[in-house]
C-alpha cells in the first residue's frame, strides 16, 4: 500500500488533547503559583495516565495589570505590557516570577521546564495579531534588515473588537516574519500547545495560514487550537488542513442551556473528527470557577463560585464531550475539587471511549421526549458505547397544580400563588413568556415557601435547585435576574428568587417529605417599568407542576445498533462503575435523570459480526505509531494508517 500522507501536525495530537486551562477559574488574572498548583494536582492525582497532560496559561499573561476583576479586561490606564526588543510579548515578571533569570526576562522557559519535569506539557494562549505597542516604536522586526512595522500591521483591517491589545497582521512576507518570530520564541521556551484567540469567528483564513506556517517552520510540535466559536461549517476543510482543534461554540459557561446547545453542534461536526483534528466543545467549567486574583491597585480579588451545573448535568457534559472526541480542558481550580469532580476525570473506560472510540455519531434525537442518543464502537472488541441523554425538562411531564394567569404592566402585576404539592417528588416552576417573543420578562418569586403538614415553612431561597434553564441569565437568590433588589409592584423584598422567562426551575423534594403546599408571591420585577423601552413585552405567566417521578423511562431498540433481536447483550453502566452487568436482548430498558445520562458499554458474544472491519490492520501494512513515527514491526495495539486509527488485535 502507498505511504500515507497525514499532515505532520496531526500526528502531534493523535488523541484529543486534554489538560487544564486557567481561563474558567482565573480569567485573565492567573499567576505562576496557581499554574503550578494545578500542575501539581495533575501529578498528585495521577491524572496524566488518563491523558490529562497539558497545562495552559490563558489570556493576557503579558500584562502586569490585565484585569478589572471578573471577566473584565483592564483596557485603560497602565496595563503594563511586557515586550522584548523584537516587539514580542513576554510574560509579566510580577505574575510569573520565574521568567527573570540573571536580571533578564527569559520568558516561559523556566516554567515550561518545570512543567516538563513533572511529566506534563505546557501551553499558552495568544491573541491573533501584532501588539499595538509596535506602532512608532524602535523595536526590530526579527528577520528583517529594516524596521518594517507598517508592513506588518494593517491599520484598516478590523482588529479584535473585544480586546484592544493587537492589530491585524498583513498577509505578506513581513506578516509571516512576525508570526515566525513569535512562534520561534515559543519553541525556544518549550511551548507544546498554543490557543490562538479571535481567530475563527470570523474566520481569518490568511492569519490561520500564516500561523500554520510559522509553527511548522519552528520544527517543534506545537498543537494549534483555534478560538473562539462558533466556527462556521463552511470552514471545516480549512480547519482540517490547519488546526488540531477548533471551537464548535462561543465561550461555554456553567448553565444547562449552554451545555444543551452543544448537542446540535457536536452532531454537525461528528463527521469531521479524525486523529489529529477535533471540533472542540470548549472547556469544562467544573469545580471552583470565576475567581479573580487581586492585582494591587488595579483589581479586587473575587471569590468566584462552584459550578452551577448539577451532578447529572456534569455527567451529561463529560459524556457528550467524550463520546464526540472533543478536547477536554478542565476549567476549574483543581486543588478545590471534591471527590465527585475528581471522579469525572479518572474513569478508565470513559477515557478509552474518548480516545479510541470509532464511528461516533448521534443515533436519535427526539425533541418530544427530550432523549438524545449517541453511540461509538470500541475498536479493540467491537463493543458498543451507548449514551442515552435526557435533555429536555419536558414541560408537559407532570401535573399542573397552579397557575398565575397573565402578569403584565397593564394588568395584574403580581399574583399570590398557592399549590398543593402533597406526595410530589419534584416541584417544577415554569415561567412562560406569554409567547410574545419579547424580552424584559424578569420574573420574581417573593418569599417562596414549602409548607409541611404541621405548618412549618421552608424557604426555597435556602434550598439548592436541581436545575434552572432559561433563554437568558442565571438564577439569582434574593436578587432579581439583573442582580438588583427584588421589587414587585413597586415594593422591595429581601427574600426570593430572580428569574427570566422563558425558564424552568426544578426542585427535587426530599424522599418522605410531608410538604403539602407551595406558596409564593409571583410577579414581574418592577425594574421592567423603567428598563423596558417598548410598549410591549413584560408579559409572563407562572405555572406550577408537580411530578411523582424524577426520572424518565427509556426503551431503546438494540437492533438500531446492529444487534439481532434475540441476541444476548450484556450492559454495564460506565459512570457508576457497577460491577453488576445485566443482560438483555431486543430492548434496553432504563431510566434517565433529568438533564442526565446513562453511559453504557454493550458486549455481545456475537460481537465480531458488528465490529467495524476497517479497524483491522495486519502486520504487513505500513503503519505509524500514535506519535506519527513509522513502525517497522507492529505488535498488538493502535496504529495510524491512511490518516485513520487502526487496531492490530
Ligand atoms: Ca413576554
Amino acid at each position: 500500500m502507498a505511504q500515507e500522507d497525514i499532515a505532520t501536525f496531526r500526528t502531534w495530537a493523535m488523541t484529543p488533547p486534554m489538560g487544564w486551562n486557567s481561563w474558567d477559574c482565573y480569567y485573565s488574572s492567573v499567576t505562576e503559583k496557581e499554574v503550578l498548583q494545578n500542575a501539581q494536582y495533575l501529578v498528585d492525582n495521577d491524572l496524566v495516565k488518563y491523558g490529562w497532560e497539558y497545562v495552559v496559561v490563558d489570556i493576557r499573561w503579558y500584562c502586569n495589570h490585565p484585569s478589572l476583576g471578573g471577566g473584565n479586561y483592564n483596557q485603560q490606564g497602565t496595563q503594563g505590557y511586557v515586550l522584548d526588543e523584537y516587539g514580542r510579548y513576554l510574560p509579566s515578571p510580577s505574575r510569573f516570577p520565574s521568567v527573570m533569570v540573571d536580571g533578564k526576562n527569559q520568558g516561559f522557559k523556566a516554567l515550561a521546564d518545570k512543567i516538563h519535569s513533572m511529566g506534563l506539557k505546557f501551553g499558552i494562549h495568544i491573541m491573533r495579531g501584532v501588539p499595538k505597542s509596535v506602532v512608532g516604536s524602535s523595536y526590530q522586526l526579527k528577520g528583517s534588515e529594516e524596521t518594517a512595522w507598517n508592513q506588518v500591521y494593517s491599520g484598516t483591517s478590523s482588529a479584535c473588537t473585544w480586546l484592544k491589545d493587537n492589530l491585524t497582521v498583513r498577509y505578506n512576507e513581513y506578516g509571516q516574519l512576525y508570526y515566525n518570530s513569535i512562534f520561534d520564541l515559543y519553541a525556544e521556551w518549550g511551548v507544546d500547545f498554543v490557543k490562538v484567540d479571535d481567530l475563527s469567528r470570523p474566520f481569518y483564513t490568511n492569519e490561520i495560514k500564516m500561523i500554520r506556517k510559522a509553527i511548522d517552520q519552528t520544527g517543534r510540535p506545537i498543537v494549534l487550537s483555534l478560538s473562539p466559536g462558533k466556527t462556521q461549517y463552511t470552514y471545516a476543510q480549512q480547519c482540517l488542513e490547519n488546526a488540531n482543534m477548533w471551537r464548535m461554540m462561543d465561550d461555554l459557561w456553567d448553565s444547562w442551556s449552554a451545555v444543551d446547545a452543544v448537542f446540535a453542534e457536536a452532531h454537525e461536526w461528528s463527521k469531521y473528527a479524525q486523529p489529529g483534528n477535533y471540533a472542540d466543545c470548549d472547556m469544562l467549567p467544573l469545580g471552583q470557577i470565576a475567581m479573580t486574583i487581586a492585582d494591587a491597585g488595579y483589581t479586587g480579588a473575587e471569590r468566584g463560585r462552584w459550578t452551577n451545573l448539577t451532578e447529572d448535568e456534569q455527567l451529561t457534559m463529560m459524556t457528550l464531550w467524550g463520546i464526540c472526541h472533543s478536547p477536554l480542558f478542565f476549567g476549574g481550580e483543581m486543588t478545590k475539587n471534591d471527590a465527585f469532580t475528581l471522579s469525572l476525570l479518572t474513569n478508565e473506560e470513559y477515557h478509552q471511549m474518548h480516545k479510541h472510540g470509532t464511528d461516533a455519531h448521534q443515533v436519535l434525537n427526539n425533541t418530544q421526549t427530550g432523549q438524545t442518543i449517541w453511540t461509538s464502537t470500541d475498536p479493540a472488541t467491537g463493543d458498543r458505547y451507548l449514551a442515552i441523554f435526557q435533555r429536555d425538562p419536558s414541560v408537559e411531564q407532570g401535573d399542573i397544580v397552579a397557575r398565575s394567569g397573565l402578569i403584565s404592566r397593564r394588568g395584574a402585576k403580581s399574583y399570590q400563588l398557592e399549590a398543593d404539592i402533597t406526595g410530589a417528588e419534584q416541584l417544577k416552576i415554569v415561567v412562560s413568556d406569554w409567547n410574545d417573543g419579547f424580552a424584559y420578562d424578569r420574573a420574581d418569586l417573593i418569599n417562596p415557601v414549602l409548607i409541611d403538614a404541621e405548618g412549618n415553612e421552608t424557604s426555597l431561597a435556602t434550598l439548592t435547585a436541581t436545575s434552572y434553564s432559561s433563554d437568558w441569565g442565571t438564577l439569582h437568590i434574593n436578587r432579581n435576574v439583573e442582580n438588583g433588589t427584588l421589587r414587585v409592584d413597586g415594593q422591595a423584598y429581601s427574600t426570593g428568587l430572580g428569574l427570566n422567562a422563558k425558564c424552568t426551575l426544578i426542585y427535587d423534594l426530599p424522599a418522605g417529605h410531608n410538604y403539602t403546599t407551595f406558596r409564593s408571591l409571583c410577579g414581574y420585577d418592577s425594574s421592567c417599568d423603567t428598563d423596558n423601552p417598548s410598549t410591549s413585552g413584560t408579559t409572563l405567566e407562572f405555572i406550577i407542576y408537580t411530578s411523582s417521578s424524577k426520572e424518565t423511562e427509556c426503551d431503546f431498540d438494540l437492533t438500531q445498533l446492529g444487534y439481532e433481536a434475540d441476541e444476548l447483550v450484556s450492559v454495564r453502566n460506565i459512570w457508576s462503575r457497577d460491577e453488576n452487568i445485566f443482560i438483555t436482548s431486543g430492548t434496553l430498558h432504563t431510566t434517565i435523570p433529568l438533564h442526565g445520562v446513562r453511559l453504557f458499554k454493550l458486549h455481545s458474544e456475537a460481537t465480531d459480526a458488528i465490529a467495524a472491519p476497517q479497524n483491522e490492520a495486519t502486520t504487513t501494512d505500513i503503519l505509524f505509531d500514535l506519535q506519527g513515527r513509522p513502525v517497522a514491526t507492529p505488535s498488538k495495539g493502535f496504529y495510524i494508517k491512511d490518516g485513520k486509527k487502526w487496531l492490530i488485535q
